[in-house]
C-alpha cells in the first residue's frame, strides 16, 4: 500500500475508538489530517464529539470539516488524543515534531487520558534516532542551545522555512525549530530530560511514557501495539 493509503488505513482504524460525547485531542501532520477528515465526515453523520487541535493547521482543518472546537481552558482534559509520530520504538517511545507542532502536541497529550498513535509502516524502528530530534527554541537563546546540543553529542540544524529557504521556520508560537542529529539514541530516557534542561528549549521531541497504544500498518494491515 502507498504511504498515503497506509495513513488513511491507520486513521480509519483509530476512528473506531471514538465514542459519542468524547472530548478529543486532534494531532498534527499528514496522518492526523487523514483522521481529522474522516472524523469530520462522522460528525456530519451525527457523531457528537468536540476537540482541541495541536496546531493551527489542524485547527483550520478541523473547523473546515465541521468538528466543534474547544478553546483552551482550566481543567480541560481529553478522553482520547489521536496523533502521528516521526518514529516509534517497541516501548512506544516516540520522536515527534517533524511538523513543528511538538509544544502543543505534548501539552494536549499530557492532558489526555489516552494517547493513541497512528503510524504508517515506515515509523516503527528498533532504536530511535534516524529521524533528527526536533527542539522548539526561543530565538534569543539559539547560539547557546546549539552549543549545548553539540556538547551532548548532537549535530544541530536550524530548520528553514519550506517556502522562503533563506527564512528560518517559525512555529505557531513564533519560536525556532532545531533538528538534532544524534544518530542512534540508545538511552532516550536520559537524553530527553537533558535536552529539556537547556535554557531556551521550550520543548523537545522525545515523547516518553505518553502513548498508551499505537496503530501501526504492517503488511498492509493495521496492527495494535502496546508498550
Ligand atoms: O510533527 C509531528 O509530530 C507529526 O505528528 C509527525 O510526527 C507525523 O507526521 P506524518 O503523519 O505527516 O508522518
Amino acid at each position: 500500500a502507498t504511504q498515503e493509503h497506509e495513513k488513511a488505513l491507520a486513521a480509519a482504524a483509530a476512528l473506531r475508538w471514538v465514542r459519542d460525547g468524547m472530548v478529543l485531542g486532534l494531532g498534527s501532520g499528514s496522518t492526523s489530517a487523514q483522521f481529522i477528515r474522516q472524523l469530520g465526515a462522522a460528525v456530519q453523520q451525527g457523531l457528537k464529539v468536540s476537540g482541541t487541535a495541536t496546531s493551527l493547521a489542524s485547527e483550520n482543518l478541523a473547523r473546515q470539516v465541521g468538528i466543534p472546537l474547544l478553546e483552551p481552558r482550566r481543567g480541560l482534559r481529553f478522553d482520547l488524543t489521536v496523533d502521528g509520530a516521526d518514529e516509534l520504538d517497541g516501548q512506544l517511545r516516540l520522536i515527534k515534531g517533524g511538523g513543528g507542532a511538538l509544544l502543543r502536541e505534548k501539552t494536549i497529550e499530557t492532558a489526555s487520558n489516552y494517547l493513541l498513535v497512528v503510524a504508517d509502516s515506515s515509523k516503527l524502528v528498533p532504536v530511535l534516532g534516524d529521524f533528527p530530534l526536533p527542539l522548539e527554541v526561543v530565538p534569543f537563546t539559539l547560539p547557546w542551545v546549539l552549543d549545548a546540543v553539540q556538547a551532548l553529542g548532537g549535530s544541530p540544524v536550524v530548520r528553514t522555512s519550506l517556502t522562503e529557504s533563506a527564512e528560518q521556520y517559525r512555529t505557531d508560537q513564533g519560536n525556532l525549530i532545531v533538528d538534532c542529529h544524534f544518530g542512534q539514541i540508545t538511552d532516550p530516557d536520559a537524553l530527553g530530560p537533558q535536552l529539556q534542561a537547556i535554557p531556551g528549549v521550550v520543548e523537545q521531541g522525545l515523547f516518553l511514557g505518553l502513548a498508551k497504544a499505537a496503530i501501526v500498518i504492517q503488511h498492509g494491515q493495521p496492527m495494535l501495539l502496546k508498550p
